[in-house]
């Protein structure tokens, strides 16, 4: 099994990342938190991407024999989420082969770089010119025949099982679920690069076949950085013919709008969807835990945490800052079409925002307990 972390954004050096887990027939893991890395959709990539390793994600890493990190992000973290040991304190029965340069910054004086994961083979390099010799080394030519394993033909991809998922309703409220579905499905229309994509969204919305696809989150999950990471990703791609999108968190947006400013004084074109749940929602769900591990009554979550009573006016502080936008919108097809007339606009030139009303709740935290406890509590 291969976790493709942090590697390099060459097109040539991804085709090299796929000959690679081909020719070896691993099974591909890619992180949520780093730019696309893997083509997602592709049979090895079986399950679907993630931080917090996923169902699939957990059952791949217990079962793979042998594990080789790409410079993943916290690789003694996902190891222990899966397999339940920090790999500092009692190693897996499995090899595993990390290549990193993170022994050079990581070190004792604080926790801030995570725990360094015991290996068997440590790979002191950057990954992409690991893949290139090891190509040269087991001779793999131009182009490979997949291996697919047995045991991995067994396994359904996760594309599969999202695609047999509903669609996106269309005339309710949405869910965040709808609401990346229809993204997704807008973005395989054209050549998209999402700058950011917030917390929650669902791993089977990540539909990556380039290594502009998607440019990853901050590493820490800081609210605040989404406006400015957008801004200077779509600065970046200015003279490609790439749509860059944000789509941000509501708390994100409002930690760091300020940013769309720039884009408008630099003319750079830019599209920023917010997925507008009225709440720092990740902070919901740690707030109810928290309230549970201490027999507190865990309706009261949302406190401190709902932006709500007003509601903020996301449009007005976008058009503020010199964006074009429109009323929000709450439906899947509502959003289907602001996402277009945003993507002429955003082809011409100019600057657009939308304002993406959803339900409270993540795809997989389950249907919102809020409505109707908030008054109770
Ligand atoms: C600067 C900073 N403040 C607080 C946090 C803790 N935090 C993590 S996610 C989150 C909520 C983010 O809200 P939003 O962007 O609306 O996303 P949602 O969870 O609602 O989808 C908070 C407060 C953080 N990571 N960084
Ligand atoms: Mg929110």
């Amino acid at each position: 099994m291969i976790l493709m972390g942090r590697v390099s954004r060459k097109q040539a050096d991804w085709d090299r990342r796929v000959r690679f887990a081909e020719a070896i027939g691993a099974a591909v893991l890619s992180s949520s938190n780093d730019p696309s890395a893997f083509p997602t959709t592709h049979p090895l990539h079986i399950a679907a991407p993630c931080v917090r390793p996923n169902k699939a994600a957990m059952a791949l890493i217990e079962k793979a024999d042998l594990i080789i990190s790409l410079d993943w992000l916290d690789l003694a973290g996902i190891l222990r989420l899966s397999l339940g040991e920090a790999q500092t304190q009692k190693p897996a029965a499995k090899t595993i082969i990390s290549c990193s340069v993170d022994n050079y910054r990581t070190n004792g004086w604080s926790m801030d770089h995570q725990a360094l994961a015991a290996v068997d083979l440590p790979i002191l390099a950057e990954p992409d010119q690991f893949v290139a010799q090891m190509l040269d080394v087991l001779r793999v030519k131009k182009t490979v025949q997949l291996k697919m394993r047995p045991a991995m033909k067994q396994l359904s991809h996760w594309n599969n099982a999202s695609l047999t998922v509903p669609p996106a309703k269309r005339g309710e409220p949405m869910t965040l679920w709808d609401m990346a579905m229809t993204v997704r499905e807008f973005a395989k229309a054209q050549a998209v690069t999402f700058a950011r994509l917030p917390i929650g969204w669902p791993g089977e919305a990540y539909e990556f076949e380039s290594p502009l696809s998607f440019m990853g989150n901050d590493g820490g999950g800081a609210v605040g950085t989404g406006p400015g990471h957008t801004i200077g990703a779509a600065l970046a791609l200015k003279d490609s013919d790439r749509l860059t999108i944000g789509v941000l968190g509501d708390g994100d947006y409002l930690m760091g709008v300020s940013a769309l400013w720039s884009a408008s004084h630099f003319d750079i074109p830019v599209m920023i969807v917010v997925a507008d749940n009225r709440s720092y929602f990740n902070d919901e769900l740690h707030q109810e835990r928290v309230a549970q591990m201490r027999s507190r009554p865990p309706q009261n979550r949302w406190i401190g945490q709902q932006i709500d009573n007003p509601r903020v006016d996301l449009v007005a502080m976008a058009r503020a800052q010199g964006f074009d936008s429109e009323a929000p919108v709450s439906t899947s097809a509502e959003l289907a079409r602001a996402l277009k007339r945003g993507a002429d606009i955003v082809a011409n030139g100019g600057r657009y925002f939308i304002d993406s009303l959803v339900q409270p709740g993540y795809a997989d935290s389950g249907p919102d307990q809020r409505a109707g406890q908030a008054k109770k509590a």
